[in-house]
């Protein structure tokens, strides 16, 4: 079993601690997981569908961030397929019929197929990662994750040396996804998203079955979602059907949707603005109109081991 520890070091000022009540529900959490037999006991046996097996749970390490609660972990989402408030998703995504579900694996590979996504997920160990994930717009979260590096897929789908980018799809099913049947949506649909191959590779990089110690939920993008820490939020795409190797960059959503504004990459950066706002600083949840509980944005998300990723690169053009 594997026990991981995933957020970078950065000392934490007491401001940064949000409130007494967020403190001892991290604590609570924190102990629930600290207990094996309650992860087997509880998360386990208290999820809908089959694809997990108690064996393959990992316990949870304190990190010294404070863990987002929850519940708005679970109710201040996107996901544009259930419509474009924050709310919509909590309130539409039950609709969504997640199990049995089926990964299309495609491109340059040796092993395409399609893949019921039990058999995907045979004889990979789930491991809890606590990582953080910046909007674009300029919030932020500490999310206890369940997942795997998305390289233990790419490592079982075997791609051919002229494989160089790895793209992503959304399920598109408009009879339960109100925003896909929207005419105000600003995103056409299926959502799409990219990772070079050496950024899907790195060990960061995850897809993740469960937060919270139980499995997603769907709004948070069930029953499978990429979630890459380095990268704003809209990176990591959700309920995702489709796993396409390619030799070109691939197409991603916000991108098709306005260049400008959203590159490819999309790594967190506080030196370089967004058109419309600044990305110096994010708003680290829960906050309010007189506790906007600001921080300072960094680099890479604070995932500095990602550096050398880019090296060479401009930034500022590869934004
Ligand atoms: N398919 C799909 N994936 C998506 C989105 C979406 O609209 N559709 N929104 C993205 C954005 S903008 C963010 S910030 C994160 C939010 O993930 P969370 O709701 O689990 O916090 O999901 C990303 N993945
Ligand atoms: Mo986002």
């Amino acid at each position: 079993m594997l026990i991981k520890k995933s957020i970078s070091g950065r000392s934490i000022r007491p401001s940064e601690i949000t409130s007494e009540e967020t403190y001892s529900n991290r604590r609570s959490f924190l102990s629930l997981l600290g207990g094996s037999a309650v992860i087997g006991g509880l998360n386990v046996h208290a999820l809908p569908g089959t694809w997990l097996s108690e064996k393959q749970f990992s316990r949870a390490e304190d990190t010294g961030e404070d863990i987002t609660p929850e519940d708005i972990a679970k109710s201040y989402n996107n996901f544009y397929e259930f419509g474009t408030a924050k709310s919509d998703p909590r309130q539409h995504a039950h609709r969504l019929t997640v199990d049995p579900w089926s990964v299309e694996i495609s491109g340059l590979v040796e092993k395409p197929g399609v893949y019921a996504l039990e058999d995907l997920l045979k004889n990979i160990d789930i491991e809890e990662r606590i990582y953080r994930l910046r909007c674009v717009e300029a919030w932020s979260m500490v999310i206890p994750w369940l997942g795997f590096p998305v390289n233990k897929i790419i490592t079982k789908a075997k791609p051919l040396g002229s494989a160089k980018y790895v793209s992503f799809t959304t399920l598109r099913r408009p009879e339960e996804m109100p925003g896909v049947r929207s005419v105000f949506s600003s995103i056409d649909f299926p959502y799409v998203e990219g990772l070079r191959m050496d950024e899907a590779r790195h060990d960061l990089a995850i897809f993740a079955i469960g937060m919270y110690g139980k499995l997603l939920p769907n709004q948070n993008g069930a029953p499978f979602r990429l979630v890459v820490p380095w990268k704003y939020g809209f990176k990591s795409i959700k309920s995702i059907v489709k796993i396409e190797f390619t030799e070109s960059q691939p197409a991603t959503t916000w991108n098709l949707s306005n260049a400008r504004e959203y590159g490819f990459y999309s790594n967190v950066n506080p030196n370089v603005d967004h058109p419309r706002w600044s990305q110096a600083t994010e708003r680290r949840l829960p906050s309010s109109l007189f506790n906007q509980n600001r921080i300072d944005t960094q680099l890479f998300n604070g995932y500095s081991e990602v550096g050398n990723l880019y090296s060479g690169m401009d930034l500022r053009r590869f934004y």
